[in-house]
């Protein structure tokens, strides 16, 4: 069981006047970034929260955000980190599996906390308006960390339906932060733009980087592509992560204009990239990594330089210096190169697995190694190309929609019988969801979208519903989604 220093208090020790995170008008240096987390550390100690609970985090891109999640690892509380999308309903279910007493919050979500309070009674609702002006307590200090220790929690949905909240270890953060930098390299300019959420690993990644690093990183609050760009020109941006669609919009923005030869890297991640965009930005000269990676292995576990870019366009590169990747076939047995089967990872950066669900956890996690449900090969060199999503997995905009997460709300609608939902590609955000029913044909769209609304993120609301005589299923009652796929080419012509 191996020990570290905390993360923060040690890049506070050791470059206390760097700057350390950029958001809006004020830059804090790491020895500022320690101090106001350490002042949070113990307001959160006065309010109640206490070393190895885990407390949800509801926060959107902010410089406070990263206070707050820094304050919990000076405590060693755990955070469930919440996707902010996400409905009251669905963020009460995983406060309720997490077993979380306390969130912490801000007053722009009050509508939606306070929906969660009416589910969940028991909760301690704490604003962080509330917090910066609780008393404080001299906290104690978790100075050493174990690397088994889990630091944060963030839930994904499965097949079944039910999400499960993905264990990530500080072993996996700093394992990930340190496979990053061998492969992207590190240099004293290195400066990271965070416009993706926080809430995700593609976000709570960077906070890390910068720390691990000591590294400048700049948040921004919201996404939009012209204060991108202007961002990376003002801030001196080196590196930035983002997502296709992100990519789509800035691509589309720089028109004539270049980004600065400053800019190094351009991480994109999250889901699969279209070749046509691969080479309008190669036409740019922008500098893009494509990577895959996921919750389960704490950001990048295979990523591809860009000297291969041109060579191996579409690829995702090799496994990063700690992690491993190989390719099963139906059979369990290694597959050959250029032969699709799952992809299985294992690394230090992988989860040790879903909190309290010890039996799925062994099944999708055998000696160490992940199956992931993607489906990929690996040419001649050992680069793995992407082919299809985890199981029926539809991503749109980088965000995770699961059509049996979709199928149970539709079908508990007392007039609709039966539900199948499968991704149609889409412009702007990769695919989309669009949903096949049965039942009572009198239901408008508009309903079946209000009906949604209540209990699904917006962005897992199906675009379109087409009704049907009946769901085709087999024998086993599984839905036949490549049926589903043909009556939609069939209306479509
Ligand atoms: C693409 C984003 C920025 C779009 O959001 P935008 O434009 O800010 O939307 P809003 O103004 O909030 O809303 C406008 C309307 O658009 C709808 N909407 C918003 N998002 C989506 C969406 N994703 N799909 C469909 N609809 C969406 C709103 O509902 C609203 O609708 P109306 O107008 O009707 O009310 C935003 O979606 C975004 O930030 N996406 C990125 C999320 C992300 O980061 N995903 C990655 C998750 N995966 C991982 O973290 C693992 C991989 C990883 O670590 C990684 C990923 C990328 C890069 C690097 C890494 C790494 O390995 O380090
Ligand atoms: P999440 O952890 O929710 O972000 O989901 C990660 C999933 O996104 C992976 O399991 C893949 O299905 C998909 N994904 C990530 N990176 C890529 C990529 N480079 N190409 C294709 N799919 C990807
Ligand atoms: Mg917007
Ligand atoms: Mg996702
Ligand atoms: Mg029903």
């Amino acid at each position: 069981n191996q020990v570290m220093p905390n993360l923060l208090l040690k890049r506070a020790f050791l470059t206390p006047d760097r700057p350390a995170i950029a958001f809006k008008n004020e830059t804090y240096s790491f020895k500022e970034v320690y101090e106001k987390s350490y002042q949070i550390a113990g307001q959160l100690l006065h309010l109640g929260l206490a070393k190895g609970e885990y407390a949800g985090v509801l926060l959107s891109n902010h410089a406070d955000t990263a206070f707050i999640y820094l304050a919990f690892q000076l405590l060693d509380v755990k955070a469930v980190i919440l996707n902010n999308r996400l409905t009251a309903e669905e963020i009460a279910w995983q406060l309720n599996d997490s077993k979380a007493v306390h969130i912490i919050t801000e007053k722009t979500f009050t509508k939606k906390y306070e929906e969660i309070n009416v589910v969940l009674p028991k909760l301690t609702v704490i604003p962080k308006e509330e917090l910066f002006a609780a008393n404080f307590i001299e906290p104690k200090i978790t100075d050493e960390i174990s690397l088994d220790d889990v630091c944060t929690v963030m839930y994904t949905s499965g097949t079944t339906g039910h999400p499960k909240g993905v264990l990530q270890t500080y072993g996996n953060h700093w394992w990930s932060a340190v496979g990053s930098a061998l492969n992207l390299g590190l240099s004293e300019k290195d400066c990271w733009l965070c416009v993706v959420p926080m809430f995700h690993i593609s976000g709570y990644s960077i906070l890390i980087r910068s720390i691990v690093y000591g590294m400048r990183m700049v948040i921004l609050d919201t996404f939009k592509e012209n204060e991108v760009i202007k961002t990376i020109q003002s801030e001196k941006v080196t590196i930035m992560s983002v997502v296709s669609t992100m990519l789509i919009r800035i691509e589309a923005e720089l028109g004539e204009s270049r980004l600065p030869k400053e800019f190094r890297c351009m991480l994109l991640g999250g889901g699969p990239a279209a070749k046509s965009l691969l080479e309008n930005c190669m036409v740019k000269d922008i500098p893009i990594f494509q990577t895959y990676g996921m919750t389960e292995t704490s950001s990048q576990i295979v990523t591809l330089s860009p000297e291969y870019s041109l060579s191996k366009l579409g690829s995702a590169g090799k496994p990063l210096f700690p992690s491993q990747l190989k390719i099963i076939d139906s059979n369990g047995e290694e597959a050959g190169n250029k032969t699709a089967g799952e992809i299985i990872v294992k690394g230090p950066n992988v989860t040790i697995g879903y909190l309290n669900r010890e039996e799925e956890s062994s099944k999708k996690i055998v000696n160490g190694w992940l199956s992931t449900g993607d489906i990929g090969y690996l040419d001649e060199d050992g680069f793995l190309y992407v082919l299809d999503r985890r199981s029926d997995l539809i991503i749109s905009g980088g965000e995770n929609v699961y059509p049996a997460e979709i199928e149970g709300v539709l079908i508990s609608h007392p007039d609709i019988a039966d539900a199948g939902v499968i991704g149609v590609k889409d412009e702007n955000w990769g695919e989309v969801p669009v949903a096949f029913l049965s039942g009572k044909l009198e239901l408008k769209k508009d309903e079946i979208t209000e009906f949604c609304l209540q209990k699904l993120a917006k962005y897992k609301v199906p675009k379109q519903f087409y009704f049907i005589e009946q769901i085709p299923r087999n024998a086993a009652k599984k839905i036949l989604r490549r049926e589903l796929r043909q009556y939609l080419k069939e209306l479509k012509r």
